[in-house]
């Protein structure tokens, strides 16, 4: 049998090896991003002390004490020239926690801290936490606004009852965290993002309104409201900014993903679409733009989805998922765009603010009707007849 010492030598090759190795861009994309061939961080990315108790005594095995089941729907941010992003963790007993990677260049050797984020609890501590959004504030702190989990009491019997809130916690380094109050608003909320800048002088939020933990019903869509003290967030006031329509990708489920970037043209939105299937939901990315006067005004929407699951990305945990709650406006304008797939593992893809502005302003936005998308169509091949020539076609009138 092999020693405990050799095995453990292998096992720490293995896992040098999967966190050394140099990701490579697909070569074949529809020109709106670049996709990279490995996931940037899954559970086996995780420490092995995190894992195993490494002690031959104790564990003379060398078994998994604490097992990990997925890494996924990261913050982002750069800091002092780091890559860090603020995982999502889950481990085998289910529940989810945070924790930072560090890369030197925001797409490979991604690398977990020590030890998992330590974050402060409220008075009504949470069961689960997840989904951190990053928000580097203009008020100087950076602010980590994430989904808090706790059990429906009003309903003790039902084992799935569950209400979700915005927890809000800040931050200068990561590393030491304040946890504020949970947000309060008229309805249970999740995918809550807090924009970067003072708005009227206020602290302005993206909210997802919805009915119940799972349900978002009546929700509307992406919300907005605006909170005086953030120590004491509440919103008394909510509009929704960017509806559900019937037989779209937003179908079911419409919530902004990342904090929006600021371009010269307006903000850059990146969101999450949600609809039902025979084979259950199907999460979708897409993008919109806002006014930069008024980010509540959108400008620009093109059709669709701009980012699913393909191939291998589509299989795991929760299939048919994509998911992103981060990405880095990096200084050379280079967009860092940290999906998750299947609730199990993430990615990275990497566009420019100029393509996706290029983007979002022409391609043409959802008719809403088959009509209006053979339209749009048409419209394409005529303009590349004229462009081309009739030799661009084959066949037909
Ligand atoms: O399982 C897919 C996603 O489901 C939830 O997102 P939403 O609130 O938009 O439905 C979250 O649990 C999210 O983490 C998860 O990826």
């Amino acid at each position: 049998m092999i020693q405990f010492n050799q095995r453990l030598q292998i096992l720490r090759q293995h896992h040098e090896e999967l966190l050394r190795r140099k990701n490579e861009p697909l070569s074949w994309g529809n020109g709106i991003y670049e996709k990279y061939k490995y996931p940037i961080l899954t559970a086996e990315h995780t420490p092995l002390e995190w894992r195993y108790d490494l002690s031959e005594a104790d564990n003379p095995y060398l078994m998994q004490r604490i097992m990990m089941n997925a890494v996924f729907n990261a913050g982002a941010i750069k800091l002092d020239g780091r890559y860090l992003l603020v995982c999502r963790v889950e481990g085998a007993d289910r529940k989810s926690f945070f924790a930072v990677a560090e890369s030197p260049n925001g797409i490979d050797h991604f690398r977990f801290w020590n030890e998992p984020v330590t974050m402060p609890d409220t008075l009504v501590p949470a069961t689960n936490v997840y989904d951190m959004r990053l928000t580097a504030h203009e008020d100087g702190w950076i602010y980590g606004v994430f989904c808090a989990e706790r059990k429906d009491e009003q309903h003790p019997l039902d084992m799935s009852a569950a209400t979700a809130a915005a927890a809000i916690a800040r931050t200068k380094d990561l590393v030491h965290w304040e946890r504020l109050n949970d947000l309060q608003s008229r309805s249970q909320q999740r995918n809550v993002v807090l924009h970067p800048e003072f708005v009227g002088g206020k602290y302005a939020f993206y909210t997802r309104p919805q009915d119940g933990f799972i349900d978002t019903g009546s929700g509307g869509g992406i919300g907005w409201g605006l909170v005086e003290d953030i120590t004491h967030a509440a919103i008394c006031e909510e509009i929704i900014i960017n509806p559900r329509h019937y037989h779209t990708i937003q179908e079911v489920k419409n919530g902004e993903g990342p904090h929006p970037l600021k371009t010269p043209q307006g903000w850059l939105h990146l969101a999450h679409g949600v609809r039902g299937t025979a084979d259950g939901l199907r999460y979708v990315l897409y993008l919109y733009m806002t006014a930069l006067d008024d980010p509540t005004c959108v400008i620009a929407q093109p059709g669709g989805y701009f980012l699913v699951p393909e191939g291998r990305e589509y299989v795991g945990d929760v299939m048919n998922v994509a998911f992103c709650n981060g990405w880095i406006l990096d200084d050379d304008g280079r967009v860092l765009i940290y999906y998750a797939t299947a609730d199990t593992r993430l990615h990275v893809a990497v566009s420019s603010v100029e393509r996706l502005v290029d983007y979002c302003f022409n391609t043409p936005p959802d008719g809403l009707t088959t009509a209006a998308s053979v339209e749009n169509i048409k419209r394409l091949v005529r303009k590349n007849r004229e462009t081309l020539g009739n030799t661009a076609t084959l066949g037909g009138a």
